[in-house]
């Protein structure tokens, strides 16, 4: 599947559509999902154009994934889960769950979250 340069995350990163904004660097983006399933509902995505995580790491440069690993843990501690402990989850293709077909890593904080099962 080619990347959509039109998915919603890719407008968000070009500022056609707002988003609730976390973090920022040079490689990443992070800001509050806007169906939050959980008290903490943050979505991290790369600055890149890629599909999923496995489109991130097979293209993506070692800054840039050193960069979007680093952003999650910062992003956990700036809404203030990371005492408490936290989910880190990404949905990955049709049978993953994916909707939107930028990578995005969720993290869920704020309550204690049940035991995910498939
Ligand atoms: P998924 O892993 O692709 O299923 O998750 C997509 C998420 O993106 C989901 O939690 C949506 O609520 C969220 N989202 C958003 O934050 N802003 C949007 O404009 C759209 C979806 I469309």
């Amino acid at each position: 599947m080619a990347y959509d340069n039109n998915n919603v995350f890719a407008k968000i990163l070009r500022g056609e559509i707002p988003c609730n904004k976390v973090y920022e660097d040079d490689h990443t983006l992070a800001f509050h999902d806007i169906a939050p399933q959980a008290p903490v509902h943050v979505l991290v995505i790369p600055k890149g154009a890629y599909l999923s995580m496995d489109d991130f790491t097979a293209r993506a440069g070692d800054a840039e994934i050193a960069a979007l690993f680093r952003a999650v843990s910062t992003v956990a501690k700036m809404v203030g889960v990371s005492e408490d402990g936290w989910r880190l989850l990404s949905n990955i293709g049709a049978n993953g769950g994916q909707e939107v077909p930028h990578l995005h890593v969720h993290i869920f904080g704020g309550k204690r979250l049940g035991r995910m099962v498939p």
